[in-house]
């Protein structure tokens, strides 16, 4: 992007994300998303965090599955600190303006940048005939959740970095096109020694929430012995560890264990190995397992709590879907105005 097309308008910092209800949580969604949201909180800048709900139906999600998920991922949330009062949380489908957006976005956006994204390859895979129009558009709904709400930051991991760009690629057209400076071009923010978690059972591949194999991953509703025993029989290569970290260039399953381990503890990558250089899996699962364990227990029970009182969570939800409404509704209704649309209110 050149000079001349960045935005001159300064805009308030706001921090935006979102995670889809599309299954259960994994250690990848924590490390990579919903803990850094947590400490984003704990900064002087408003924060909004969402259940992108009308992102997982872009894939067929069981009816009841999506109603219980969603609320398990607020639990999530919640169980993981997110604080009610300091951060907005909501579930997307209740803010009408993330749809209503992204339609004026689908008229902004070119169908070779939607055909270029790796993640609409990726999950339509051979067959893309028969895949959701909705799987396409995706990124353009990210676009519109991002800006609905001229949000500034984005943390995400790093299989998000396309979208952003694209969501900054939708911005400046929309700001070209109609000659404004009215949408921010947004950052991603991807930092931390976690920002793709890998499968446990192939290192090249990230660890996600629908891998038909349970044992790729670590779901935060995991009890201690399962997790223990998918750490213990994750894959590894025989030899121990190195006490740097050039020497985990070459091994992708090793520099997964150690970088699960960097991020859990709070340290660097290289403290870690100054502590662990040397020694073999079958001493530095055990130590990775207990860590694990020690992290997330409770976390999963705080959020079995939060799941025996689903009306608290709808209570929590509509809270923030208000909130959140207060703050996208002149955003998009401005927007209808750039667009030339008679009635908007603004
Ligand atoms: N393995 C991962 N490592 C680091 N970050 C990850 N994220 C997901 N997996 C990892 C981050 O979590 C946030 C929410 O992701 P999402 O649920 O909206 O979609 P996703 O990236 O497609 O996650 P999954 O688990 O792979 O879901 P499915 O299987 O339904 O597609 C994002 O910030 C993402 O980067």
């Amino acid at each position: 992007m050149s000079e001349a097309d960045q935005p001159t308008t300064a805009f308030t910092p706001r921090v935006f994300s979102g995670i889809q209800p599309s299954g259960g949580l994994t250690l990848g969604n924590y490390l990579g998303a919903m803990k850094r949201f947590v400490d984003w909180q704990a900064r002087d800048i408003e924060t909004i965090y969402c259940m992108v709900d009308m992102h997982a139906i872009t894939v067929w999600q069981d009816p009841a599955a999506l109603t219980r998920q969603t609320r398990e991922l607020a639990a999530g949330y919640l169980a993981s600190g997110l604080d009610p009062a300091r951060s907005i949380l909501f579930n997307q489908s209740q803010v009408p303006e993330h749809a209503q957006l992204a339609w004026v976005f689908n008229c902004v956006a070119r169908m070779g940048w939607m055909q270029r994204m790796t993640q609409w390859k990726d999950k339509a895979g051979k067959n893309q005939q028969n895949a959701s129009l909705g799987l396409f558009a995706y990124p353009s709904l990210m676009a519109a959740d991002i800006l609905v709400y001229h949000a500034t930051h984005v943390p995400v991991g790093e299989d998000q970095k396309q979208h952003i760009e694209l969501t900054r690629d939708i911005a400046i057209k929309f700001n070209h096109d109609y000659g404004v400076d009215f949408f921010p071009v947004t950052e991603p923010v991807i930092e931390g020694a976690a920002t793709r978690v890998m499968s446990l059972r192939d290192g090249s591949k990230k660890m996600s929430k629908s891998d038909p194999s349970d044992a790729s991953r670590i779901n935060l509703t995991d009890d201690a012995d399962t997790i223990a025993q998918k750490i213990r029989k994750a894959k590894t290569d025989p030899e121990p560890l190195p006490s740097e970290a050039a020497g985990l260039a070459e091994r992708p399953e090793a520099r997964n264990l150690v970088n699960i381990f960097a991020a859990l503890s709070e340290q660097g990558v290289e403290q870690v190995l100054a502590e662990v250089g040397g020694k073999p899996f079958s001493e530095f699962k055990p130590m990775l397992a207990d860590l694990a364990v020690a992290k997330l227990s409770p976390i999963s029970s705080e959020m079995a709590r939060y799941m025996q009182d689903p009306a608290q969570i709808d209570a929590i939800l509509r809270d923030g879907a208000e909130r959140a409404r207060a703050i996208a509704e002149p955003i998009l209704h401005r927007t209808y105005e750039i667009v030339g649309m008679v009635g908007a209110r603004v």
